[in-house]
């Protein structure tokens, strides 16, 4: 059976949601960023990098949301879950996840979670480099109602995620966002969605 490991609320949310919509045969692990249990010697035998999340399979540990997504959907095709018998719109919904993974994630995150938190200019300097990642999607990114236009992909479960942290954080405002904030509102209704919150012991933002 394959193994989630996830620290509810972070990025691993968007591997568990994958996993849930494939309707796959899997369990989680919780792993607590907050206790530092990412970085103890049995959580480092599955990921020497020390994050969340990892993803136990027959074939070894994939790790990197990107990829388990793209595995996720390939691993289960009647699913329709990425465009993966098309070359060129699979390399879009690849490139819009590694979009996430190497830009948005990093920007918002330093916002977040710099410890010591960051405070005055330097912040402000930050919330509006995170926000201009949030822009591109808005404004070029965002195909329709999904990521990829009009049907639904596991890259809207990847942006939900950062999407959740700007909202918790006061940071997706309507006006400048609209397209952004319908996007969260239409992902989060999703049943599975809506089970994975759930087993994490998180509610709709
Ligand atoms: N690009 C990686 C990012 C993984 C990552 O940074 N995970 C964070 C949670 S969102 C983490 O585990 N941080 C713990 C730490 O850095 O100690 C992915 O998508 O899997």
């Amino acid at each position: 059976m394959l193994k989630l490991y996830i620290s509810p609320g972070a990025c691993a949310t968007a591997s568990h949601i994958a996993l849930e919509e494939a309707g796959a045969d899997y369990q989680t692990q919780v792993i607590d960023l907050k206790t530092g249990q990412q970085k103890t010697p049995e959580y480092l035998a599955v990921n020497p990098a020390g994050v969340t999340p990892a993803l136990e399979t027959d074939h070894g540990v994939i790790t990197q949301n990107a990829a388990i997504l793209a595995l996720v959907a390939q691993t289960h095709p009647d699913r329709n879950l990425a465009p993966i018998d098309d070359p060129y719109a699979f390399a879009a919904f690849n490139a819009f996840n590694g979009f996430l993974a190497s830009s948005l994630h990093p920007a918002i995150g330093r916002v977040l979670f710099s410890r010591p938190p960051l405070e005055g200019e330097v912040r402000d300097q930050a919330v509006e480099l995170a926000l201009s990642k949030y822009q591109l999607v808005e404004d070029h990114y965002l195909k329709g109602d999904y990521v990829l236009g009009d049907t639904f992909s596991l890259a809207d479960g990847y942006l939900l995620v950062f999407e959740r942290w700007a909202r918790q954080a006061g940071l997706l405002d309507a006006a400048r966002f609209p397209r952004l904030n319908a996007h969260l509102d239409r992902i989060q209704a999703r049943p599975a969605v809506q089970r994975v919150l759930a087993s994490e012991g998180l509610s709709a933002v």
